[in-house]
């Protein structure tokens, strides 16, 4: 089976999503996710102009061997570009070769090690009572895992939540990227006390769960980590930005609390050190930046080793393909730990028909042969590209921060 054709669709039913097409000679077609938030334009160029013409004619059935030659054969190895293109490959490859074989994808990495994958939603409010409000409104709808952020007091918005987070657009609602202001200070003060209330208010059982984004020092996260112990969060994710990993060895002897890292990583290579020395709990590596089923579940089977659990990034820029290859590692990975679903908007549902479904807090990929998803190209274009970026900060003085 030779692959005929590829094409690139880029829509925006909400949101942005890079979306790749592989057909064959045999008519089946296969579909991965290549969404770069931000940079959708830049992964569009690098399949058109590099990927797509060097697959022509290729067997499809021979995925290893596309993976490493668009891994090697590129000279620059690794990067978000790079390996999100790499990832939209692999996806729409294994899509191919579970219709082929009649199967869904959780099959062909060796069937399911159980019999759902345990999802966890987003809450935020600006302030702690409407955070609270929104974390039990989730949990009312099922959900046994939530995140909660909340605003700071004295900073007008911060990145997830009030009004710049524009759920539909995944918090991407300006054409430039917004500048907000940061206060590490402010914000080391005043989390505590939204998970001791949400202890208080909704009990022991419900997995709490809280996304620094990078925006901390490892003494700092060190110390949040610390606050955070009596309220036994399931994870504390991206402390401090990992590209200097040797910095979570201080936050692991100060703190119990777990640690999710490894949205923004792309390799195993980026996160080695992290699960060779266990400094981290979950890795949240996914399947549209990380070199798609393939790349994703060697890091998966390299973190078991070190009883790294999964707990793969899925906020609303994880386009439908990739959320079902998460959803059908996950039914598989024995070390899978939860999986991040924060939804799509209606019309993105109706441009990506899919197999996956929710029942309250869990998800399950469907039975439905390959990844279970396909692009309606008709509606797609429908919702064109629409420039969004994500927020910056500054500190309060006006100097760039971590984030
Ligand atoms: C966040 C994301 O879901 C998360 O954990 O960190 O909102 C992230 O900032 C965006 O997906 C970046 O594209
Ligand atoms: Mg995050």
């Amino acid at each position: 089976m030779k692959i005929k054709s590829a094409k690139v669709v880029v829509c925006s039913p909400g949101r942005n999503f890079v979306t790749l097409k592989i057909i064959t000679d045999a008519g089946l077609h296969g579909v991965g996710d290549a969404t770069v938030n931000g940079r959708e334009k830049a992964v569009v160029a690098y399949l058109e102009d590099h990927v797509i013409p060097t697959l022509i004619g290729r067997d499809a059935s021979e995925i290893e061997d596309i993976w490493q030659y668009l891994y090697r054969g590129a000279y620059w190895r690794r990067g978000p570009i790079t390996m999100a293109a790499i990832s939209a490959v692999d996806l729409a490859l294994w899509d191919i070769k579970g219709k082929a074989a009649g199967m869904p994808l959780y099959q062909l990495l060796g069937g399911a090690s159980r019999k759902k994958v345990m999802v966890y939603a987003h809450a935020q409010g600006m302030t702690i009572e409407e955070a609270a409000e929104d974390v039990a409104a989730k949990k009312e709808r099922g959900f046994v895992a939530i995140r909660a952020q909340v605003g700071v007091p004295g900073l007008p918005a911060i990145y997830g939540v009030g009004e710049r987070a524009n759920q539909a657009k995944g918090g991407m609602v300006n054409a430039l990227p917004h500048e907000e202001t940061w206060s590490t200070s402010k914000y080391l003060v005043h989390v505590p006390k939204l998970f001791a209330k949400l202890r208080d208010a909704l009990g022991d059982e419900l997995h709490l769960l809280h996304d620094a984004h990078h925006r901390l020092t490892p003494i700092e996260a060190a110390r949040l980590g610390k606050d955070l112990e009596p309220f036994r969060l399931f994870w504390l994710e991206d402390p401090t930005p990992a590209e200097l990993q040797e910095g979570f060895r201080l936050i692991r002897r100060q703190t119990t609390t777990p640690l999710a890292v490894g949205e923004v990583f792309n390799t195993i290579w980026d996160a080695r050190l992290l699960i060779e020395e266990q400094l981290i709990d979950y890795i949240r590596t996914t399947s549209s930046h990380a070199g798609g089923v393939t790349g994703l579940r060697r890091i998966v089977d390299f973190a078991a080793i070190y009883q790294v659990r999964t707990g793969c990034h899925g906020a609303m820029d994880i386009g439908p393909a990739a959320m079902a290859a998460n959803l059908h590692l996950g039914l598989w990975a024995p070390n899978f730990g939860i999986q991040e679903y924060s939804g799509y908007t209606e019309e993105t549902h109706a441009v990506f028909p899919h197999a996956f479904t929710q029942t309250g807090g869990y998800m399950h990929p469907g039975e439905a042969p390959g990844l279970g998803v396909d692009i309606d190209e008709r509606l797609a274009a429908k919702y064109p590209y629409e420039r969004a970026y994500l927020p910056i900060n500054r500190l309060e003085d006006g100097a760039m921060w971590n984030w």
